[in-house]
């Protein structure tokens, strides 16, 4: 059991929140003045993705002062009132950490550039001849994760961009300075902390060649992860806070370490596997449909396997990096609102901490932009020209983009059905959505049947029944491969959940007796929400229809 079982996170992208001052871009004052709407959704933490001094290469990843708040965003005196007014409305601010790399525009890195020894060993340089690069690796967005400097004679080391230089987590004194900042923060009254790709911290000994793959294999989760997690958490007393690991590429093994309260690393992890279901060849640039049967494998392997050894799974559907989940697996059309209430309920009703990231609890789409100029994002800007390399035409390529693009997910938040869907009064930094004027907080707030207070219901649901919190979970076999299908038990109370992943109706196998089972949730409305069954008495149910099952506990 967890001690943040029956919480809900929201996730915030403030540049894209709210837009307090008209300058096109969201900002501290902007969530601040969005906490009423946050505190009737009824969640518990706020984490916010990182605002702080940088070049914004990477939207705000690439961090150049972890102490000072980028003027963009506001000021250290906006921050401390968000934190405190939060606290007052009832909810925790958790800050975003990247911990793996700094922006090369940081102190460290430029004094490293210089010639200082002891930053160059705050990163991985590495000394040779221009024409021959260290390791073969691929960076996450794209060409090499090797960048020469002439001056230097040295190669450095980035993941990510070339301008988010990896940080040397063998060194103590790089480990030294970033428990400052844990405590610096702490001191502010940051309740918890969201550890950007953590399980990359730790590089090899040796850098070599990747015959076989990208380089992933030889620094994720690598052999001293476990060591420096326990270390950051145990020097800055973080085991009592709220703390979610960003695993990359990882594995059930690693994330029950990371995440069993035993071990004292962090309070839960997010992995991407479910996320991948729709990537051809797992490779994110080539698309399929999605593998619902393999949504479901993974689902049960890693709910029953978490559970199994005492691990905790942050779980979710989108975030920042990811396109909208109604677009994804379900339907922006005909069954907006009933898919996007079964996705969401296929999340709820788990064992887990749910996360909810900004307009996905009002059924927000992708961009849908019409041409790559609107593309705003470095990953996207560059695997579209790596796919024209590969012999895409443009029109390929955009497609793909529309599909995949990160900033899908980073278009602003619709308030209102007016101007620039009521985030901003001057022009966005990215285009709204066309579709404001229909999906909108305005017009779903006190609507009972809209996705946006179906999401406030799931959130009080977690709070009012244990069984949802800390009951155990088992995958059941359905015929059907579109459907997943699970029960949560705890002492005498059941649940079983059913959720439809296609546009067809299909027939269930397991068995509800009609008189020892309430349905608790339905996707579809209450006035139409019917319950079907077929002639042997199996439930049917309708396309994207969820159905939650409650047992009758008679005393
Ligand atoms: O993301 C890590 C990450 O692996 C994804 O961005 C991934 O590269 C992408 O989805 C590949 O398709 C974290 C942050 O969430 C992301 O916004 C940052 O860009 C990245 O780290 C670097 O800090």
């Amino acid at each position: 059991m967890s001690g943040f079982s029956n919480k809900v996170i929201y996730q915030i992208y403030p540049k894209s929140f709210m837009d307090s001052d008209g300058d096109g871009f969201g900002d501290l004052k902007g969530v601040t003045k969005k906490l009423d709407y946050l505190a009737y959704l009824g969640v518990d933490y706020l984490w916010l993705t990182p605002f702080f001094v940088s070049p914004q290469r990477d939207n705000g990843y690439d961090v150049e002062d972890y102490y000072n708040i980028d003027p963009r965003f506001g000021t250290m005196e906006d921050v401390e009132n968000l934190i405190a007014e939060a606290k007052k409305h009832g909810m925790g601010v958790m800050f975003d950490m990247v911990f793996n790399h700094t922006s090369t525009a940081h102190e460290w890195f430029q004094k490293a550039l210089q010639g200082d020894k002891e930053y160059q060993d705050f990163y991985y340089f590495v000394d040779g001849t221009e024409d021959k690069i260290p390791t073969n690796w691929i960076s996450k967005f794209g060409g090499p994760a090797w960048k020469y400097v002439p001056d230097l004679k040295k190669w450095y080391l980035h993941l990510f961009d070339e301008t988010q230089a990896d940080l040397n987590w063998e060194n103590e004194k790089v480990r030294e300075e970033l428990k400052k900042v844990i405590h610096f923060w702490k001191d502010k009254g940051v309740e918890g902390f969201r550890f950007d790709v953590v399980n990359l911290i730790s590089k090899p000994e040796v850098f070599e060649d990747d015959m076989i793959g990208d380089g992933r294999r030889f620094y994720t989760d690598g052999r001293h992860v476990h060591e420096f997690l326990k270390e950051l958490v145990a020097d800055t007393q973080m085991e009592s806070m709220v703390t979610v690991g960003e695993m990359s590429s990882t594995t059930l093994e690693n994330c029950i370490r990371y995440s069993n309260p035993e071990e004292k690393e962090l309070s839960m992890c997010f992995n991407f596997h479910h996320l991948k279901i729709d990537y051809k060849g797992g490779d994110k640039w080539e698309v399929m449909d999605p593998d619902i049967r393999q949504l479901n494998d993974l689902m049960k392997h890693w709910q029953e396997g978490m559970q199994k050894a005492n691990g905790w799974n942050a779980v979710f559907w989108c975030n920042h990096d990811q396109p909208r989940i109604v677009s994804r697996l379900g339907d922006e059309h005909k069954y907006w609102k009933e898919s996007a209430k079964m996705l969401a309920t296929s999340i709820h009703m788990m064992r887990g901490t749910p996360y909810v990231y900004q307009g996905e609890e009002i059924g927000m789409t992708n961009a849908g932009y019409s041409n790559i100029e609107e593309y705003k994002d470095v990953e996207s800007l560059n695997y579209y020209e790596i796919m024209l390399d590969q012999g895409k035409t443009k029109e390929e390529a955009l497609k793909i983009v529309g599909l995949r693009s990160r900033d899908n997910g980073r278009t602003p938040m619709q308030w209102t059905d007016g101007e620039n869907a009521g985030f901003s009064q001057g022009t966005p930094w990215i285009g709204v959505n066309h579709n404001s004027q229909c999906i909108n907080v305005e017009s779903q707030l006190g609507d009972k049947d809209s996705i946006l207070e179906y999401y406030r219901r799931l959130i009080a649901l977690r709070k009012e029944k244990a069984v949802i919190a800390d009951g155990s979970i088992s995958f059941l076999e359905e015929s059907a491969a579109e459907v997943m299908a699970y029960t949560r038990t705890l002492g005498d109370e059941e649940l079983v959940v059913f959720a439809n992943y296609s546009d067809r109706e299909v027939v269930l196998n397991t068995n509800i007796p009609e008189n020892s089972y309430l349905l608790l949730l339905d996707s579809y409305t209450d006035e139409t929400s019917i319950i079907n069954r077929n002639q042997e008495g199996c439930l049917v149910l309708r396309p994207y229809e969820s159905q939650v099952w409650e047992k009758v506990v008679r005393n």
